[in-house]
């Protein structure tokens, strides 16, 4: 497979003045008319005309009215062209029915619909299927369905026809087509300049009680972006569509935003507390993404961070206000520890930036995505929220219809704040999670911090630099008191020294307050005990929770230690402290998962035993329940929420606290207040979470066919379900639990939501996963074999199953490369599939 260099960059050589698309639909013979007004790139080199086209049936191709005859490969057409502007025109024939990847055009029962980024507009016509290519689309769809939509404002609609006009130039990856027998959930705003805008979220008959969430979310969306950054809507028209076979959460395509089902669909009934939230936030993504990504696109797609990180840091500013700032900071930390740091630390390791790819699907990352929004943080942080919201704007107003870089993203900060990000850039073009180590010095009234940065080096960036990091510091007296505010130390060098001076006693230094730097912070002076009961700072609070649990899990990982009893009176103090919201208390019992945990030891050059490790976990949570004894009934009852169930976060912040108490409960009295929580929950979230309770008490059964019985019908329920036996299953049995599923007449294995729900599931439990024995291994591999064929996006995607397999036991680690290269030689491997396994076994 051929790679492809960001420093190759160069321009199309023609514009595209307008296109117009007609569509007459047909299962597997749906035919695409196109015209193309080319005109000549004047700041482009010369290059022969070239369009991007896959899996088309090129019926006639005409210029300026006259039939040619291209040249026509796997990968697109060339043509002679005039010199200067003129009209392409070609007729193809493609068949979506047969479409299983999920791109370009296909079909989800029975429903047309499109996924275009990245590089799926090439798969529906012949194009310049490459995102600085910006053009007007009129689109004509002619098909027996009662609902046709494009993007844009509709022209005209009669039965059977459809006309759509989009007025502002987009990429053809943001194009989007859907045709089907839908209904209508409809809403409207006006915007802060009084325009009217009708509002639709299309869902299957069957659906429609499961709109209303969604769509008061997207009016809050629509809101904050006018209150927060000044961007007004730009349509007359907001349609959203849920569709069930998807590949990933949504798309953002203009006007006409698609949506995986389980990312827009929620009642209180089928959806959990958690499911709410992560609606609410894709919602509000993708509609941000009308300003950050649509109106300003990316340049090419090495600069997907422009429009990825800068809309995931918008959607983490929208969900900390319309809930709570230091839950979703804290809750994005654990998402980044957990998703972020392994690919990092990892074979996968690459810049938020990338400079190189085979695959661009396969550069859809957390690193990409949520270190990129991390950056933006950084950034804000560093210049402060005026120069940010100045910067912002001046973005907004330069670029506004530009294909964008990262230097312009760049320059606008360094224009308005006369700083140079030469350094600050390192954070785009290098890979690795630095390391930061801290020592204090104690002296006449003098605490001096030196701080220490160093990154691994890897494939990706061999030989990596100091980077600018933002360490947000205080100081906590030893009775308590805040002695010192929190003060955002900058640190540019490899070693550096702050000093703190005029102190009466030696403080405890909290640092990285607000995870003010997406590093890993290692601190030996460090009194997390005295954090735990005092700090001001949320996360560095919480912080200290997880440093205690985590000394006292490789304690008893590594010595067979019995589990920290300072730490269970900590957790047990702050989980009675009724002057900490539920929420946070909820959070602050969490114990670090069993692969960060193996990620912790295998940094330390240690080799983590899968079953060690579970079971120390096992121990803590024991534990914890014989120290909570009774308290754990009366937090339980004293959570229990008795209004009418709402998806906010108060709510489910008691919710919350509740289960948690819920499964201290489950110890002591094998499920008998999971079982009563079973039978009389209103709601989702507790329905599921007595559900896990009961499983994992041995008791599971009975609910679970009940539940079975009760849900059968929808397909989003029923994730869970599959989802939840294999997530429950001990060790031993995870593995054949998921082979087992596999051969329920529901398990349909070519929907990704439901393959998710099994194999996603399955390479999430740790310890079932790595199962000795390699079962895990085998099987997750024998079923990637199996779907990539199909769905190539997918199967690479869950690959990343294998990214950590270095950091484990020489037997474990053949059984993984064995999978590995199995998968490897499967004859016709895709692209996709190919360039991570080759990334993964280094
Ligand atoms: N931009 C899309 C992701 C497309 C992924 C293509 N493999 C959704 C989002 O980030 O909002
Ligand atoms: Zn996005």
């Amino acid at each position: 497979p051929q790679t492809i260099y960001l420093s190759d960059y160069t321009a199309f050589g023609w514009r595209v003045e307008q296109v117009s698309l007609h569509f007459t639909l047909a299962p597997s013979a749906t035919r695409v008319r196109s015209r193309i007004a080319f005109a000549p790139n004047a700041d482009a080199p010369a290059q022969p005309f070239f369009l991007h086209g896959e899996a088309l049936t090129l019926i006639s191709a005409r210029i300026d009215g006259q039939d040619i005859t291209p040249d026509v490969t796997a990968e697109g057409l060339t043509c002679t062209v005039p010199d200067s502007a003129f009209v392409f025109e070609a007729e193809v024939e493609i068949d979506p029915a047969g479409n299983t990847a999920l791109e370009g055009l296909y079909m989800s029962n029975g429903m047309y619909c499109t996924q275009c980024e990245a590089e799926g507009f090439r798969k529906i016509t012949y194009y310049p299927d490459r995102p600085d290519v910006m053009a007007v689309f009129d689109v004509t769809i002619e098909g027996d369905l009662p609902v046709l939509l494009s993007n844009g404002n509709p022209v005209s609609t009669a039965q059977g026809r459809a006309e759509w006009h989009d007025p502002w130039p987009k990429p053809a990856y943001l194009f989007a087509l859907v045709a089907g027998d839908l209904v209508a959930h409809p809403g409207s705003f006006t915007t802060r300049s009084g325009r009217e805008v009708a509002l639709n979220l299309y869902v299957r008959p069957g659906d429609e009680g499961k709109c209303a969430f969604g769509m008061q979310a997207l009016k809050d969306s629509m809101k904050w972006d006018e209150d927060v950054y000044a961007r007004e809507y730009d349509l007359d028209l907001f349609n959203i569509v849920a569709v069930d076979d998807f590949n990933m959460g949504a798309m953002e395509n203009k006007g006409l935003n698609i949506f995986n089902s389980s990312a827009v669909l929620a009642s209180p009934e089928t959806s959990t507390d958690m499911n709410f939230e992560r609606i609410e936030a894709i919602i509000a993504h993708e509609y941000f993404h009308n300003w950050t990504g649509n109106r300003i696109t990316c340049r090419d797609w090495f600069q997907l961070c422009l429009k990825e990180g800068l809309t995931v840091f918008r959607d983490s500013q929208f969900t900390a206000d319309m809930r709570s700032a230091p839950v979703k900071r804290i809750s994005d930390v654990i998402d980044l520890r957990a998703r972020q740091f392994p690919e990092d630390q990892g074979p996968l390791a690459h810049p938020v930036r990338p400079d190189r790819f085979q695959e661009i699907n396969n550069f859809y990352t957390a690193t990409v995505y949520e270190k990129g929004a991390e950056v933006i943080r950084m950034l804000k942080t560093l210049v402060g929220d005026e120069a940010y919201a100045q910067a912002v704007q001046l973005y907004f107003d330069r670029h506004d219809g530009d294909a964008a870089t990262i230097e312009d993203w760049l320059k606008v900060f360094e224009e308005t704040t006369g700083r140079d990000l030469a350094q600050f850039k390192r954070w785009y073009t290098q890979a690795g999670t630095p390391r930061v180590s801290v020592a204090e010095d104690w002296a006449d009234g003098t605490l001096t911090l030196t701080f220490t940065q160093s990154t691994a080096p890897s494939a990706a960036s061999p030989d990596p630099q100091p980077q600018v990091i933002p360490i947000a510091v205080g100081l906590i007296a030893p009775d308590g008191a805040e002695v010192a505010t929190t003060r955002v130390l900058e640190m540019t060098e490899a070693t550096q020294r702050f000093a703190f001076d005029g102190l009466a006693q030696r403080p405890v230094a909290s640092i990285l307050r607000d995870f003010s730097a997406p590093v890993v912070l290692d601190h030996p002076d460090a009194d997390p005990a005295h954090l735990l009961a005092h700090d001001t700072d949320p996360f560095t609070r919480w912080e200290a929770a997880r440093t205690l649990a985590r000394r006292s899990l490789l304690a008893q990982i590594r010595d067979g230690a019995a589990p920290d009893e300072a730490y269970l009176d900590g957790i047990h103090r702050v989980a009675t402290d009724r002057s900490l919201d539920p929420a946070t208390r909820a959070l602050m019992m969490g114990a670090p998962g069993q692969s960060e945990l193996a990620g912790v030891l295998a940094e330390h050059g240690e080799t983590p035993d899968p079953m060690a490790i579970h079971a120390a976990l096992e121990d803590m949570r024991a534990a914890m329940a014989a120290r909570f004894g009774g308290d754990a009934m009366m937090l339980y009852a004293e959570n229990t929420v008795t209004e009418a169930y709402a998806p906010d976060a108060a709510q489910s912040g008691q919710r919350a606290l509740a289960g948690v108490m819920l499964s201290l409960m489950t110890r002591g009295d094998n499920g008998t207040a999971a079982q009563a929580q079973f039978d009389h929950a209103d709601n989702m979230t507790q329905k599921l979470g007595a559900l896990a309770q009961l499983i994992t008490a041995g008791r599971g059964d009975a609910a679970l066919a009940a539940f079975e019985d009760r849900w059968r019908d929808d397909r989003l329920v029923m994730d869970k379900w599959f989802g939840l036996q294999v997530a429950r299953a001990q060790p031993d049995d995870a593995a054949d639990v998921a082979q087992r599923l596999t051969a329920h007449p529901d398990f349909n294995w070519q929907n990704p939501n439901r393959f998710r729900a099994v194999f996603g599931t399955l390479a999430m439990h740790h310890a079932g996963f790595h199962h000795a024995s390699g079962k895990g291994y085998a099987l997750l591999a024998d079923w990637l074999i199996k779907l990539d064929p199909l769905n190539p996006q997918t199967t690479a995607r869950m690959c990343s199953a294998f990214q950590t397999w270095k950091r484990y036991d020489t037997e474990r680690q053949k059984l993984m490369k064995t999978q590995i290269d199995r998968i490897l030689a499967t004859p016709g491997l895709s692209r996709d599939t190919t360039e991570m396994l080759t990334r993964i076994a280094g």
